[in-house]
């Protein structure tokens, strides 16, 4: 779902560096503004072509995909409210190119198997779309809702103009709040991403050996999502080894495994649109050592401190201060100086679901049955080249909660059990 007029504005006002004749004092034709920070040549990254030329692998708007489940592309769908019972939905699709078709594969058109397929009754042609929204409004008074990014300013500025005169709002925050809590088919969906999760960490286990690159742990980790049916990763997968342990979004997986380190793998499996987010780490030979092991039982038992709290009306703000709380009083002399809460420097998790860190409104800051969530505590130690992070998906049901990713070996004795069957 995207608005035609928006996306033309943003690739003209992207455009590239205009050529200039050198006069004299003018700078050089390869002139750069040269960024220190940046490693190499110092060149400034163009930010937003690089992530159009990233976004090659297409994946639907969670926003639109929430109303339709449709994963088709170039689709628009408009809804009409007359009253709280009477909502007539429109479904635009472009028209079917049989000759294109022998490139991009089969399309959805706007014909009756869309109808019937899609379960919208009016399935028209996206050229229709700017007559029928005219249409509705002249019939139809009250606000037009528009999901906006409200990061974007010029988003809110173009919708303004396309529907000038109207009372635009924001559907987003609606939107949001509704996907905050799961129904049976988003639960259905997130536990198969989430089993399938747990069948490429058990992998990822299994396959590691000392000596191996964090690279070749990915592909056993990424085969495992892949052979048991998943859509694409949820996010880059993290395998950070040793001293790449202790950083948090490490992504690079370049360097050679030694015996002795642990392995944090941070990877989530998608799966018809929702994400799985599960961390866990291991001794790289399969066996931790005393040190490891301390460290390791301490995040454990605070990610369970933090789970046993979990229930209706709660926010993760309590659970984040519940898990620190118990880091702290727990922590002994086991970070020297200083209790090892100090060392558990990010949140304790987030909300999830079609987007790895999904959509949170202000307004709906209590937990609710049906929401699911991670708890992943961690300590990261640098001067050690120690880090330790655990993660679990976690439903909220009525009585308490609900580890989902249960079934990945989480304590150190069932890893240990795991490795030594490899
Ligand atoms: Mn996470």
């Amino acid at each position: 779902m995207r608005i035609g007029l928006l996306t033309t504005l943003l690739v003209l006002a992207g455009g590239g560096l205009v050529a200039q004749a050198r006069a004299s004092g003018a700078p050089p034709i390869g002139a750069w503004r040269v960024v220190p920070e940046l490693p190499g040549m110092g060149r400034p990254v163009d930010t937003a072509a690089v992530a159009a030329r990233r976004d090659n692998d297409f994946r639907q708007n969670s926003t639109f995909f929430y109303f339709t489940e449709l994963e088709t592309q170039d689709a628009w769908i408009v809804l009409t409210a007359r009253g709280p019972d009477s909502v007539e939905t429109t479904l635009f699709l472009p028209p079917r190119n049989p000759a294109r078709e022998r490139w991009t594969g089969l399309r959805l058109g706007p014909d009756s198997t869309a109808a019937r397929l899609s379960g919208i009754p009016i399935v028209l042609p996206t050229d229709s779309l700017e007559g029928r929204l005219r249409l509705v409004q002249s019939r139809v008074p009250g606000p037009v809702y528009v999901p906006l990014d409200d990061a974007t300013r010029e988003e809110r500025r173009v919708v303004d103009l396309v529907f000038a005169g109207r009372d635009v709002r924001n559907l987003r925050p609606v939107a949001d709040s509704l996907r905050m809590v799961k129904d049976a088919d988003e639960l259905a969906r997130l536990r198969t991403a989430i089993d399938i999760s747990v069948a490429g960490h058990v992998a990822a286990m299994q396959g590691a050996r000392p000596g191996m690159y964090e690279y070749e742990i990915e592909a056993v980790l990424e085969a495992g999502f892949r052979r048991n049916g998943a859509d694409r990763v949820g996010y880059p997968s993290i395998v950070g080894s040793g001293p790449n342990s202790t950083t948090l979004h490490y992504d690079v997986n370049r360097r050679q495994t030694r015996d002795g380190d642990l392995v944090v793998v941070d990877a989530g499996a998608e799966w018809g649109q929702y994400t799985a987010d599960v961390t866990r780490t291991f001794p790289v030979n399969g066996r931790f050592t005393g040190r490891q092991k301390a460290i390791y039982d301490l995040v454990l038992a605070t990610q369970r401190a933090a789970f046993d709290s979990v229930r209706p009306g709660v926010t993760l703000r309590d659970l984040d201060r519940i898990a620190r709380t118990y880091m702290r009083e727990h922590s002994g002399t086991l970070c020297g100086d200083r209790t090892c809460d100090t060392y558990f420097i990010h949140a304790l998790g987030h909300h999830l679901g079609m987007d790895v860190h999904d959509v949170n409104v202000p307004g709906r800051q209590r937990l609710e049955p049906g929401m699911v969530f991670t708890i992943e505590p961690g300590i990261y130690l640098p001067q050690e080249s120690l880090g330790v992070r655990i993660e679990d998906d976690v439903l909220v049901t009525a009585a308490g909660a609900e580890w989902l990713s249960g079934k990945a070996p989480r304590t150190t004795d069932e890893i240990e059990r795991l490795m030594r069957r490899r």
